[in-house]
């Protein structure tokens, strides 16, 4: 965001349009600073002035020669009850995207700058209106794909995250404390805790710490989805499963082997979770070299994913490559799935992996077991409960993994009998690190690097 290389003039109004490009019903035109009011009131047909704070008002935009642009709304929404902290002017036009740009332009030459990505929500943060992880949470909102990101997202919002990272902070603070008493107070400050308590409270703070960074793998899953590979050798009717689980006629089905050879893609809503499902060429021995580049990415998919779907086909005996291919897959990510149980089969071949089911894809049967397998792979633990806090940034994770690496040093130094003052150092980066998920102690660059992530508007 190279507003904030710019110096950060609080309160310097600017404006964009904050809903979508594109035409709509109506487009939003956003004001916000201490001039939100005057710049609006240089191109609103009414007394803007004199209007109540959260009403809106019927009239028209017209430029600086007095030519009508546009029959709008507005809706001031003045001092700290807007989303910015700062007074705030919206312009409800007509949804073109022709038309949402010339008011934009119009309100531009009234006196107002144009906002950078992001710049709307940054105004709030540094108004204390949201902290850092509060703003980050307003993009993943936005971004959110289904309803465990969206719930992530709202909690985090809220403040879910932000609270248990402030009582992170308030437990380490007392921490040190008592080792600062002990560097002032050497002969009294082991009155105020034992050596052995400092270390118990650490390590409850790390564990504490560590549960949270836990949450990481299911506030991934929920925010970007899971990839699921379909494998196997060729005829076993992975295409086929790839139709069924669509419900579509997606990939070409043929009793003709080697005929899937690129990687189909496609996706998939899932008990609220996002799968983007992959078909791929049959593996086996090929002279072809098409083929051959096609068994290559199947290969390279399936390393890639993040759940693995084999499928065997239950009619025939197992050979070779199969048996070579189940000794190159990862059992914990792997859901076997025998395929073609419609038609009569010998008794199941026993095979050493824990998620297995029987199917058929092209009768539609055992599809539910399926879907349910792949849940209860996916959710280790069962799907998040709704207030759960997530962790589903990389940022805040590496955050709380330094900081209980400086508990570590902490510990480690106090067994050999570091002179506490070294370890105030370390509980101070500690307590800095957690700072950072929510903004108290951060640089310029970082700060920069998150909001121009952010779309113009928000
Ligand atoms: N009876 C039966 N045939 C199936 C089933 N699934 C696939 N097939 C057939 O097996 C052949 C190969 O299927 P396809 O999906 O193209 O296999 P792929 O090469 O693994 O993608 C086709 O003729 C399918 O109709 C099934 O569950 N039952
Ligand atoms: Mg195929």
């Amino acid at each position: 965001m190279d507003f904030i290389h710019d110096p950060y003039q609080p309160g310097e109004t600017i404006a964009a349009v904050t809903t979508p490009p594109g035409e709509g019903g109506v487009a939003i035109i956003r004001i916000s600073g201490d001039r939100a009011v005057d710049v609006a009131a240089n191109v609103f047909s009414g007394p803007i002035r004199s209007y109540q704070s959260h009403t809106a008002h019927y009239g028209h935009i017209r430029d600086h020669e007095g030519k009508h642009v546009d029959d709008v709304l507005v809706l001031p929404m003045l001092g700290k009850r807007s989303y910015t902290g700062e007074d705030t002017v919206e312009i409800h036009c007509h949804g073109g995207a022709l038309i949402t740009r010339r008011v934009l332009d119009v309100v531009l030459k009234a006196g107002a700058r144009a906002a950078k990505p992001g710049e709307f929500t940054f105004k709030s943060f540094m108004n204390g209106k949201l902290d850092l992880a509060q703003a980050e949470a307003v993009q993943t909102l936005i971004s959110a794909k289904n309803e465990h990101a969206l719930n992530a997202a709202e909690n985090q919002l809220k403040g879910g995250l932000s609270k248990r990272i402030l009582q992170f902070q308030e437990n380490l603070t007392l921490i040190t404390a008592i080792l600062e008493a002990w560097v002032d107070f050497p002969e009294e400050g082991l009155e105020f805790a034992s050596m052995e308590d400092v270390c118990q409270q650490l390590k409850d703070a790390q564990g504490h710490m560590t549960r949270l960074i836990h949450t990481f793998h299911d506030g991934k899953i929920a925010h970007d989805g899971v990839s699921l590979c379909l494998v196997g050798s060729p005829n076993v009717g992975k295409s086929s499963l790839m139709n069924a689980l669509l419900d579509k006629d997606r990939a070409i089905v043929s009793p003709i082997a080697g005929t899937t050879r690129d990687i189909l893609e496609d996706h998939l809503r899932l008990n609220g979770l996002n799968l983007r499902l992959m078909d791929t060429a049959g593996i086996r021995q090929s002279d072809e070299v098409i083929e051959q580049e096609g068994i290559r990415r199947s290969r390279e998919a399936m390393s890639q994913a993040d759940l693995i779907l084999l499928v065997l086909d239950a009619t025939q005996p197992l050979e070779g490559e199969t048996y070579a291919l189940l000794q190159e897959l990862p059992p914990q990510k792997t859901l076997v799935a025998w395929n073609k149980t419609d038609l009569t089969h010998p008794s199941l071949p026993s095979i050493a992996f824990p998620h297995v089911v029987t199917i058929s894809a092209k009768e539609r049967l055992g599809l539910d077991q399926l879907r349910e397998k792949i849940d209860a792979i996916i959710w280790k633990n069962g799907p998040p409960a709704r207030d759960e806090v997530l962790i589903t940034n990389v940022r805040h994770k590496e955050a709380l993994q330094q900081s209980i690496e400086s508990c570590q040093l902490v510990i480690d130094g106090l067994a050999s009998g570091v002179s506490p003052e070294f370890l105030t150092m370390d509980m101070r980066r500690c307590l800095s690190e957690l700072g950072k998920i929510i903004g108290t102690n951060i640089s310029e660059d970082i700060l920069s690097a998150i909001f121009s992530t952010f779309c113009i508007g928000k």
